[in-house]
């Protein structure tokens, strides 16, 4: 019998050395250890040993086999391992991979010509304000002295978000809350988005970027206007560049001018982009209308001041040669990517 108890454990030693996985493992235990198993026949077969010789056998059999249950235990533990070390190798990241590749942005060639505007009039001591690109009727047109009448405040040319509220078509509303606020002496370029009611085309957006200066002081002249925007011109565009100024009109300048410079595609010959006049225009200005400075409570008789408005997707199309300007808001990476 103990030659028998001795030969199963070593059946059992030896099957369980080979096992892997823990199926094989759960049909070992079954085989030898379940209820039905090998060792419980011994059990069995104890029944049948002379009574003095039952207490040892029994001790040894009680012994293999509780042997037998904790070096399955051990194997269970150490398959279990396995596993989690397999899973964890799988898992791994392999540091030596090579990464993934990103490009980076650039600025927009809008944001870039903004920029050098913004430089330049900062380097003239003017200061950069903002406001809300939602305004009232009040800020839009009245302050500018743009009455009921005016065209631009038909809602087929400005889009409106209730009665009296609407999206700013230019940048002077922010100049006239700054001007509410602070007394003259007062130099000022409000850049930003502006709306208006138009149809996509080479020419046109609903949305697009406007840099508006205003100059008020005691005693500003029509010459600072004219210095202050060749200046700019002249930074802009080059040293060399001619510029011309024009008689216009807008309702919140008196005088008001429109300014040229000579055509930067054909050097002044004539070509399609200045319509053969060898001209471009690039900014409207005037002298603020004193009617502007009542609605903001300065002394007309005081203070004089210019003021100038220019719309920056034409200089930046001017500046890179673009002669469409959807493709600023188009966000095609290949043209973005070459400025
Ligand atoms: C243009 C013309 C202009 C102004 C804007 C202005 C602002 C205040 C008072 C008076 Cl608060 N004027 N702005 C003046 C003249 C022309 O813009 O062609 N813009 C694209």
């Amino acid at each position: 019998m103990a030659d028998r108890i001795e030969e199963l454990r070593k059946l059992f030693r030896q099957e369980i050395a080979r096992i892997t996985t823990p199926e094989e493992l759960e049909k070992l235990r079954i085989k030898y250890l379940g209820r039905k198993g090998l060792f419980m026949e011994i059990f069995k077969d104890i029944s049948s040993f002379p009574a003095e010789q039952r207490p040892k056998v029994g001790e040894l059999a009680n012994r293999v086999r509780n042997d037998a249950f904790s070096e399955w235990n051990t194997k269970k533990k150490e398959i279990e391992l396995k596993k989690e070390e397999v899973k964890e190798e799988k898992e791994a990241i392999d540091i030596t991979l090579p990464g993934k590749k990103f490009s980076l942005g650039k600025k927009h060639p809008i944001t870039l010509i903004l920029d050098e505007i913004k430089n330049i009039f900062v380097s003239l001591g003017f200061r950069i304000v903002d406001g809300p690109e939602v305004e009232t009727e009040y800020y839009n047109f009245e302050a500018l002295n743009m009455d009921l009448h005016h065209p631009a405040r038909d809602m087929w040319s400005t889009l409106y978000i209730k009665e009296g509220v609407l999206l700013r078509t230019h940048t002077s509303p922010v100049q006239i809350r700054v001007m509410e606020k602070q007394s003259p002496p007062l130099a000022i370029i409000a850049p930003g988005k502006c709306y208006r009611r138009d149809a996509v085309d080479a020419s046109h957006s609903p949305m697009f970027h406007q840099v508006e200066g205003l100059l008020v002081d005691e005693g500003v002249s029509f010459a600072h206007l004219k210095g202050v925007l060749t200046h700019f011109c002249h930074r802009m565009f080059g040293a060399e560049t001619k510029v011309r100024f024009r008689p216009s009109f807008f309702p919140f300048t008196e005088p008001s001018v429109e300014v040229d410079i000579q055509c930067v595609i054909c050097a002044g010959k004539g070509c399609s982009v200045c319509k053969q006049s060898g001209w471009l225009e690039i900014l409207g200005a005037g002298m603020v209308n004193p009617r502007v400075f009542e609605f903001v409570k300065y002394d007309t008789k005081k203070y004089t001041g210019f003021a100038f408005g220019m719309g920056v997707e034409r200089i930046a199309m001017l500046r890179y040669g673009i002669d469409d300007m959807r493709l600023f808001f188009e966000n095609d990476r290949r043209f973005l990517k070459q400025f």
